[in-house]
């Protein structure tokens, strides 16, 4: 009997714990269900190439499409703004590819047929690189993008050739 309530007791601690630390990081999984048909991405509705890298929303927050597909990232880097929410837009074009951002929490699965959306806030400007972390062929250790986080005032004009490209630096 006795080691019955110490087992319970032990596993009220761990659950605590998990719950605990979840909560005190705000660790959640994303839980976005919307379909999309990954053989017209190229040809029609939000992630055709002009469509991709970030864009000013009219209420003023940012939203970052992207395209994981073997072995990129399209764009590669991206530029968004500090102290601004970001909502991160993702599909793939073939197989199941992983976006992460180092140092940050936001991390999901990119699985093909689905759109994969995560929202954030970035306390402060650098860089975070952008490795893909689920295996996905040959060529996924050279999977990288990156996310350059640049003050607030210094956000470009969201014209359709500046959201692709990166902030010089
Ligand atoms: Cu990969």
């Amino acid at each position: 009997m006795r080691w019955l309530i110490g087992m319970l007791g032990l596993l009220a601690v761990m659950m605590t714990v998990v719950v605990a630390t979840s909560l005190a990081h705000a660790l959640h999984p994303p839980s976005n269900v919307e379909v999309i048909d990954p053989l017209r991405l190229h040809l029609e509705g939000e992630f055709v190439e002009s469509n991709l890298g970030a864009a000013r929303e009219s209420d003023g927050s940012v939203t970052v499409r992207l395209l994981a597909q073997q072995y990129s990232f399209v764009p590669r880097c991206v530029t968004v703004p500090a102290d601004t929410p970001v909502k991160f837009r993702l599909t793939s074009a073939d197989v199941l590819h992983g976006f992460l951002l180092v140092d940050t929490n936001v991390n999901t699965m990119v699985v093909p047929g689905f759109v994969a959306e995560v929202r954030t806030r970035f306390a402060r400007s650098g860089d975070h690189a952008m490795p893909c972390h689920e295996f996905c062929g040959l060529g996924h250790a050279g999977m990288w993008a990156q996310v350059v986080v640049v003050p607030k005032d210094q956000f470009p004009d969201s014209s359709p050739t500046q959201r692709l490209r990166c902030a010089a630096h």
